[in-house]
C-alpha cells in the first residue's frame, strides 16, 4: 500500500526530527496541522503561521511557508497586523495554552471581540512546559505541578466560553483522538472569522509525570478514557470533545 505523505511538503524535513521530548504531543498537532493544509490544499505562498515562545510556540519555525515565531504572548497581535495588511493570506497561529490564554489573554480577549479572520491552534497541555512545569491558565483545580506541588486552587479558564462569548468558533479535541482532532483543524481553517482549536496535548516531561503518568502514551489513553466526542451540542461539557462551530 502506498502511504500519501505529500503533507511532508508542509514541513522543513531537515529539521527533522523536533527537538521536543520523546513522548510530547506537540509533533501530533503538527502533523495533523501539516495533514490539514494539505486536506485543504492551502497554497505555501499564500498561507502565514505565527508562533509565540514555548514549546509549542516551536511550530512555526517547522512549517515550510513563511513563518514568525514572536515574542511571547505576540502571537495573535502580529497574526492580526499579517491579516490586515493582506487579507488574502490564510493567517494561522500555532501556539501554547500559557502563551495564547496567559501572557497573551488580553489579546485573544480583543481578537475575539473584533472576529478578525484567523485560524488559532492551541497546544493545550494544561501547563508551563518550557520553563519547568509552572502551572497555567488551563491547569485543573486540582492538579499537581512544580509551582501548586498540593494541587492547583484556582479554576481554569474557560475557553470555550470566552470564544464562544464573542460568537466565534471554537472546537475541542485531543492528540489521542486523530482523526477529530484533524477534522476540528480543518474546520477551524475553514472558517471565515476567528476560529480557535483547542486540542489538550501530553506533555510527559514536566506535566504527567508530577501526576503518576509514566509516559506519554497512559496520557494518550487517559484522553482516549476520559474525552467523549459530542459533535451535536452547541455547549461542550468539560469531558467533552467536538466541534461547536
Ligand atoms: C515576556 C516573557 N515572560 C516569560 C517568559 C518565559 N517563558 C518562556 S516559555 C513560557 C511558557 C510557555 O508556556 P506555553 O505557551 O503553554 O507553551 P509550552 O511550553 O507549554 O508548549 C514562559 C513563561 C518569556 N520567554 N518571555
Ligand atoms: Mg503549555
Amino acid at each position: 500500500m502506498t502511504r500519501k505523505l505529500t503533507y511532508l511538503n508542509y514541513l522543513k524535513q531537515d529539521l527533522l526530527p523536533t527537538q521536543w521530548c520523546p513522548g510530547c504531543g506537540n509533533g501530533i498537532v503538527l502533523k495533523l496541522a501539516c495533514q490539514s493544509l494539505e486536506e485543504l490544499n492551502f497554497p505555501k505562498k499564500g498561507t502565514v503561521v505565527v508562533s509565540g515562545i514555548g514549546c509549542a510556540g516551536r511550530s512555526a519555525g517547522f512549517f515550510n511557508l513563511d513563518s514568525v515565531h514572536t515574542a511571547h504572548g505576540r502571537a495573535i497581535p502580529v497574526a492580526e497586523g499579517i491579516k490586515l495588511a493582506n487579507e488574502k493570506l490564510n493567517v494561522i497561529v500555532i501556539s501554547g495554552d500559557g502563551d495564547l490564554l496567559g501572557i497573551g489573554g488580553n489579546h485573544l480577549l480583543h481578537a475575539s471581540r473584533r472576529n478578525t479572520d484567523i485560524s488559532i491552534i492551541c497546544i493545550a497541555n494544561a501547563i508551563y512546559g518550557m520553563t519547568g512545569g509552572q502551572y497555567s491558565p488551563t491547569t485543573e483545580l486540582g492538579s499537581k505541578t512544580l509551582t501548586t506541588p498540593s494541587g492547583n486552587t484556582d479554576t481554569p479558564i474557560d475557553v470555550q466560553a470566552l470564544i464562544k462569548a464573542h460568537n466565534c468558533f471554537y472546537a475541542r479535541s485531543t492528540t489521542y483522538h486523530l482523526k477529530h482532532a484533524m477534522k476540528c483543524m480543518v474546520e477551524a481553517l475553514k472558517h471565515r472569522g476567528l476560529s480557535f482549536a483547542e486540542i489538550k496535548t501530553q506533555c510527559i516531561t514536566n506535566d504527567g509525570r508530577r501526576r503518576g503518568f509514566k509516559n506519554g502514551y497512559e496520557m494518550l489513553m487517559y484522553y482516549k478514557d476520559n474525552y467523549k466526542i459530542n459533535n451535536n451540542s452547541n455547549e461542550l461539557k468539560h469531558n467533552e470533545i467536538g466541534i461547536v462551530g
